[in-house]
């Protein structure tokens, strides 16, 4: 098994799929959080200056899909055939579209805060219909077992939910999907020992 070392801030953010990966798949790996105060020392050494990045063996990927995909597929959580593997990955930047559309960067309070309510209370029904309509009445978003999209959708709605608690009530089958993920026994076990982070 290679030595995998991920880099990230102490955050689920970008990292929290590739963390879910791994404790679905009970592979061992170092999850190495950065203080933000470091940051800007540590930066110029990463190629793309990005995080996450994930070490295997000492050779770096960067891209926080490109390292979920690369988990997923050594794991078989990429979806069952080509045309599965397609809608999962379609799924996923789906849901990454929305999640990068927020200026989470962005200085101005007020500013941010703007943008913020905008996306939650204009784009998201949209999506949240959108994706619900794609579930329909399968267990899982693709497919007959569990696959990293709908790790994705429980990452990711864990942060939509802090940014706004409520968001996804009037979508009971999401909320399902959400709690399927969770129960999980090696995910659940994981969110229950995992750092406690707003984000
Ligand atoms: N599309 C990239 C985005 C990477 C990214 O923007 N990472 C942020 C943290 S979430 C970062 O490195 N911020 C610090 C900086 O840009 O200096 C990915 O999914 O990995």
């Amino acid at each position: 098994m290679p030595h995998y070392k991920l880099t990230y801030f102490n955050l689920r953010g970008r990292a929290e799929i590739s963390r879910y990966l791994f404790a679905y798949s009970s592979i061992e790996y170092e999850d190495y959080r950065i203080e933000q105060a470091d940051w800007p020392k540590i930066k110029p050494t990463i190629p793309f200056g990005k995080i996450p990045i994930l070490e295997v063996d000492g050779v770096i990927l960067h891209q926080s899909l490109a390292i979920g995909r690369y988990l997923a597929r050594k794991t078989g959580l990429a979806g069952e055939t080509p045309l599965d593997q397609a809608l999962v990955d379609a799924i996923v930047a789906t849901i990454d579209d929305f999640m990068s559309a927020f200026p989470w960067a962005e200085k101005s309070p007020d500013k941010k805060q703007k943008v913020f309510n905008d996306l939650l209370t204009n784009t998201a029904p949209g999506l949240l219909q959108d994706l619900d309509n794609f579930l329909g009445d399968k267990e899982w978003l693709v497919g007959k077992s569990v696959t990293w999209a709908d790790f994705y959708w429980e990452v990711c709605s864990t942060t939509l939910l802090y940014l706004k608690p409520g968001l996804i009530d009037d979508h009971p089958k999401l909320l399902a999907l959400k709690n399927r993920v969770k129960a999980l026994p090696a995910i659940a076990t994981w969110i229950q020992q995992r750092p406690e982070t707003t984000l």
